[in-house]
Order: structure tokens, then C-alpha cells, then sequence
């Protein structure tokens, strides 16, 4: 076999420095910052295409939840002045043209293989390198291996009874058919009601003949408010991008706090509150979330106070806040009492941004089932029958969500030292230093791993300080004649000890959400991001690496 440029794709031994799994965002970074040190690199990429999340996830109505002129990379002052984005937040069609355009700008598809899945990498403690097995028969070897597999890559498989029998058509959002699908005059089961449910069905609704929501469990979702991107105001924004980016690279979120709403009479300030609710007075708290529904954006109502994801009080005001613009939205008061959440804290699951989600159910087309109530049985020819009937259906679609954080990880067969299985080592939940390394595997990172910022910042500012400091430690090897370098056990439990003691200082442990590991069933129950924020993770980074790489050994 051979590859795209002709080569053996069987590989020599020594003839890559180092190879990065996954061709999305980070991958693509990592890439051209490895090029950068002279380094010969190979990505391997499951998908036909570049760009990771915005090339699967191609479900209606998928659109970025972060300002598209927040969401893209800062390390090219070129190509951030010349990208014009169109929309506030835009749609995955315009995210994944930008992924292509930053490959194509940087000429990094030579060094990308496309359409080849990474099913092992086993490090070779004698010759000092992993050696990396695809699904086309590829065994590669380099020094580095840097794992650039999404945060939210391993969709969860439909587990439901009786799907072989369906007489239907099914699919799942997170590998949407290139081609699309026609939904059109269709009857339609939407299983789901996640950040992706909620856009697809509300994208949806007025195409189709029918829609049922299958709804398990209610979520908190705040109008996106979406909009052109007026030029003149990109054109500020970037021309402040100096600002702009160190701001968002020292703030809680990794978002621009300086892209800020505008307040009558007084210009603009932060989105990001830093100032903790004032409970004693309820009617500014009132209005203060009124203006901030108003504006639109999914963290608008949870940053409105510094406290929301600490304090229960502040919490419960902000979330019954969201539970009256429900009912006040939904006609039928008890289809809206069945989409009130009350099991978990507002923004403990990650916050959902819709642009008309809750108008929906005023459709006549459009049923809500309430899984709650009548929960599923089976999958039947016909459709999905639940405890209370039979609903007809052409299509069914599987919103069902993701193994996040270590699924993509743990789906290949991974082995560090001696031959030690990740899947062992992290029977109990992820253990890592930092989110980047883990102890037993050198020279192996991760970007956005668990323990990390991660899917609690805007990614690709996560992803650049992750590439950045990942490229700065090769650098550094590679001038000091290391040849190893490696997590030392005792950082790795401190860096998880700190990560939950955070972690418990907030309400998230109180949800059953994916960043808890609850969403499937038999994975540990353990806050996989790390809370502390993307500016103080920073921090600690920077100090690690100035301390000569403290808690890795060097060898
Ligand atoms: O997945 P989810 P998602 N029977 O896990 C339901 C990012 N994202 O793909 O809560 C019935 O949130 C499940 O019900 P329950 C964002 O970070 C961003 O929607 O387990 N229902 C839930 O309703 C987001 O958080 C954007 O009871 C079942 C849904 O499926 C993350 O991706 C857009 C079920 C899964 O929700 C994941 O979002 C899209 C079952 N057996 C995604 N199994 C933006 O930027 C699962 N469910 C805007």
C-alpha cells in the first residue's frame, strides 16, 4: 500500500519525528507548528476531510455556540485580519470552509492522511518511539506522538431494541451523510434533546410532516441571538485582536471579555460578570437578565454574576429565571411544565443556545414525548413504540450525545510502558498530568485532554496554548538531547487531587452530564474538565515549563 504522496505506507523506522492523530483544529495547529521546528510530522485523520467536529457534526442546523470572531486561531495575524466571517456565530458549512482554507494556507495537506482511522499506538520502550497502526494497514514509528482526537469525537451508538426492524431510514447527527438528507414531508423521531437535538429540531420543525421529540431528561436553553456580523464591528474587533486574544487567553472561558454587549447610554461592558449576584435585590437581578435574554448568547444569563456556578442561591434565581421565559414561551402549560429542567443546576450540563427552540412546540406538527412519563420500549417497523403508543415514523435521528473526553482515546489501543493498556490504567476515570501527558506513556500528549480547560473554554484558545506549550517541550527536548519525556506518577495524582478538590467546590458534581462521565452508562462518575479556568491553567503551565518541565522527568 502506499500513501497519497507515493511513499510506503508501511513506513521506515525513524522516518517520522512524530505523528499526530486527529486533522481538526488542533490537529491542523499542531501540524504546522511541528513543521515549524523542522520536524517530519504525519496526521492521520479518520474522516474524508479535514476539520474534525465541523466535518461530522453536519446535522441542520449546527452552528458554533462561541462569536465566530472569538472561535478561530490567533497565531496567524495575516490569516485572522483576512477571514471574514458572516455571522455572529456561524454555521458548521462556514467553521469547516475556514478549517479547509487554514490547511489549505498553510500547505499542511501533504502531510495529512485522510480516510485512516489510528487503531493502536504502543510505545517501544527499547527504541525509544511509539509505533502507530491504522486501519489501512499503515505501521508507522516517530518519537512523538501527539493525540489531537477531539473532546467530543466518539458518538455513543443508538442502543435501542427492535432498531434492526425499523422499516425507516436512521441516522445519527454526529456522522451526518456528506450527501445531507432529505427530511422534507417526512415523519420524524428526533431522539435527544442536547446543544445538538435542540438546534436540529428547531432547524427542522417547519420542513417536516411530523416531528416527535423524544425528550429524556429537560435542558436549560437561552436564545442564541444570532445576526449578521455587522463589518464595521469585525472590523473593530480586529483591529483590537491584540487586546482581544490576550484577554481571552487570561480569562476564565477563553473568550474575548472585551467582545463586549452594548449598555444603554453607557457604550459597552464585559459579558463576563466578575461580581458576584446581588441577592438582596432581586428586581436588578430581574432586569439585569432580562437585557442579557435580550442580547442572546449561550453563557449570557450563566456569567451574569461571578457566582452562578458556586452558589446555589444565585443559581436557583438565575435558573428560575429561564424556567418562566419557558412557560411563557410554550403555549400547552403542560408541555412547557414537561420541559421545565429541575434536576440539575443551571450551566452544571453544559448550556444549550437555540434560536426559537421553545416556540417549536406551539407547531401543530411538532410532539414533545416525554420519555419521563412514557418512556421508550422498543423500536417496532413503524416506528418507536412507548410505553403509551406506536409513533409513526420515517426517519429517526439519534441525538444521543458522545462519549466526551476519553472515548476518542480510549477507542484505540493504546499502550505506554510495558505494555500497560490505557484502558487500565484509567479504569477508574482519567488520570493525567495537566490534561497533556500521561504517566507510563512519554512522550505521548494529549490536546484538550481530561483534567484540561478543555470543553469549558472556547476550544481553539484551549487548543493553541495546548499546541504552543506541547511544541515549546519538544523544543526544549530536542535542544537538551532528552529523548524522553514523561509524567512522573506523583504530579500526574497531585494534578487530579487538585482538579477534583475544585471541582467540588461547585455545583457541576450536583448534574448527571456528560462532563461528569454520567451519560454512559458504566463510566466512572468524575468531573473530566478541569474548572479552575483557562487563564489560571495557563499559569500553571507556564510555570511547569519554566521550571524546567517540573513533574516530568527528562531523560
Ligand atoms: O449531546 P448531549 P449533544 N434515551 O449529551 C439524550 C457540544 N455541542 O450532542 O440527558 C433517550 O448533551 C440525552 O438525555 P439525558 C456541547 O458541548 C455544541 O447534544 O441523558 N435519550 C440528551 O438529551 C454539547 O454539550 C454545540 O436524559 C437519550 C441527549 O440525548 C455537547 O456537544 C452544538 C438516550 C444528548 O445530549 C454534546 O451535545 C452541539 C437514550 N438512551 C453540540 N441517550 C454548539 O456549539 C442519550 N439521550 C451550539
Amino acid at each position: 500500500m502506499t500513501d497519497d504522496q507515493g511513499t510506503p505506507a508501511g513506513g521506515r523506522p525513524g522516518e517520522l519525528d512524530a505523528i499526530v492523530v486527529g486533522a481538526g483544529f488542533a490537529g491542523l495547529y499542531m501540524l504546522h507548528r511541528l513543521r515549524g521546528l523542522g520536524l517530519r510530522v504525519r496526521v492521520f485523520e479518520r474522516g474524508d476531510g479535514v476539520g474534525g467536529t465541523w466535518y461530522w457534526n453536519r446535522y441542520p442546523g449546527a452552528r458554533c455556540d462561541v462569536d465566530s470572531i472569538d472561535y478561530s486561531f490567533s497565531f496567524d495575524e495575516d490569516l485572522q485580519q483576512e477571514w471574514v466571517w458572516t455571522e455572529r456565530f456561524a454555521r458548521q458549512d462556514e467553521i469547516l470552509r475556514y478549517a479547509e482554507h487554514v490547511a489549505d494556507r498553510f500547505g499542511l495537506r501533504a502531510d495529512i492522511r485522510l480516510g485512516t482511522t489510528v487503531t493502536a499506538a504502543t510505545w517501544d520502550d527499547r527504541a525509544g518511539s511509539w509505533e502507530v497502526a491504522t486501519d489501512r494497514g499503515d505501521l508507522c514509528r516517530a518519537r512523538w506522538c501527539i493525540m489531537a482526537t477531539g473532546a467530543l469525537s466518539a458518538p455513543k451508538d443508538p442502543e435501542f431494541e427492535g432498531l434492526e426492524s425499523f422499516r425507516g431510514v436512521w441516522y445519527q447527527t454526529g456522522r451526518w451523510p456528506q450527501e445531507g438528507v432529505r427530511l422534507a414531508g417526512r415523519r420524524v423521531g428526533v431522539i435527544g434533546t442536547g446543544s445538538t437535538g435542540i438546534q436540529l429540531i428547531t432547524e427542522i420543525a417547519p420542513q417536516v410532516a411530523h416531528l416527535d421529540v423524544f425528550q429524556r431528561t429537560p435542558n436549560f436553553s437561552v436564545p442564541q441571538g444570532n445576526r449578521p456580523l455587522d463589518p464595521g464591528y469585525q472590523e473593530r474587533v480586529k483591529t483590537d485582536y491584540p487586546r482581544g486574544r490576550e484577554d481571552a487567553r487570561s480569562s476564565r472561558n477563553g473568550v474575548m471579555r472585551t467582545l463586549d454587549f452594548p449598555e444603554p447610554g453607557h457604550g459597552v461592558r464585559p459579558i463576563q460578570s466578575a461580581e458576584p449576584a446581588p441577592r438582596d435585590d432581586p428586581e436588578a437581578m430581574r432586569s439585569e437578565l432580562e437585557r442579557r435574554w435580550a442580547f442572546g448568547g449561550a453563557n449570557i444569563v450563566t456569567t451574569a454574576y461571578a457566582d452562578v456556578i458556586v452558589h446555589p442561591d444565585t443559581n436557583a434565581v438565575v435558573a428560575d429565571f429561564v424556567r418562566d421565559k419557558i412557560r411563557a414561551t410554550v403555549h400547552d402549560q403542560a408541555v412547557a411544565e414537561a420541559l421545565l429542567p429541575h434536576d440539575h443546576p443551571i450551566a452544571t450540563k453544559r448550556i444549550c443556545a437555540d434560536s426559537g427552540y421553545y416556540a417549536t412546540f406551539n407547531r401543530d406538527n411538532v410532539t414533545l414525548v416525554d420519555l419521563r412519563r412514557t418512556p421508550i420500549e422498543t423500536i417496532v417497523p413503524e416506528g418507536i413504540r412507548t410505553t403509551e403508543r406506536t409513533h409513526p415514523l420515517d426517519v429517526i435521528v439519534f441525538a444521543t450525545g458522545f462519549d466526551a473526553m476519553t472515548g476518542a482515546l480510549l477507542a484505540m489501543d493504546l499502550r505506554g510502558r510495558d505494555g500497560v493498556r490505557l484502558r487500565e490504567c484509567w479504569a477508574a476515570g482519567p488520570q493525567t498530568y495537566l490534561g497533556l501527558a500521561i504517566a507510563g506513556f512519554p512522550n505521548l500528549f494529549t490536546i484538550t485532554g481530561p483534567a484540561s480547560p478543555s470543553v469549558l473554554s472556547n476550544v481553539i484558545t484551549s487548543i493553541e496554548q495546548h499546541v504552543d506549550w506541547i511544541a515549546g517541550c519538544i523544543a526544549h527536548a530536542r535542544d537538551r538531547g532528552v529523548s524522553e519525556v514523561e509524567a512522573t506518577p506523583e504530579a500526574q495524582e497531585r494534578w487530579m487531587e487538585h482538579v477534583a478538590a475544585l471541582a467540588d467546590g461547585t455545583l457541576f458534581p450536583r448534574a448527571d452530564s456528560w462532563y461528569m462521565g454520567a451519560n454512559v452508562p458504566g463510566k466512572p462518575r468524575v468531573m473530566l474538565p478541569y474548572v479552575g479556568g483557562v487563564g489560571t491553567y495557563r499559569d500553571v503551565c507556564d510555570e511547569v515549563a519554566a521550571a524546567s518541565y517540573e513533574g516530568f522527568a527528562l531523560d
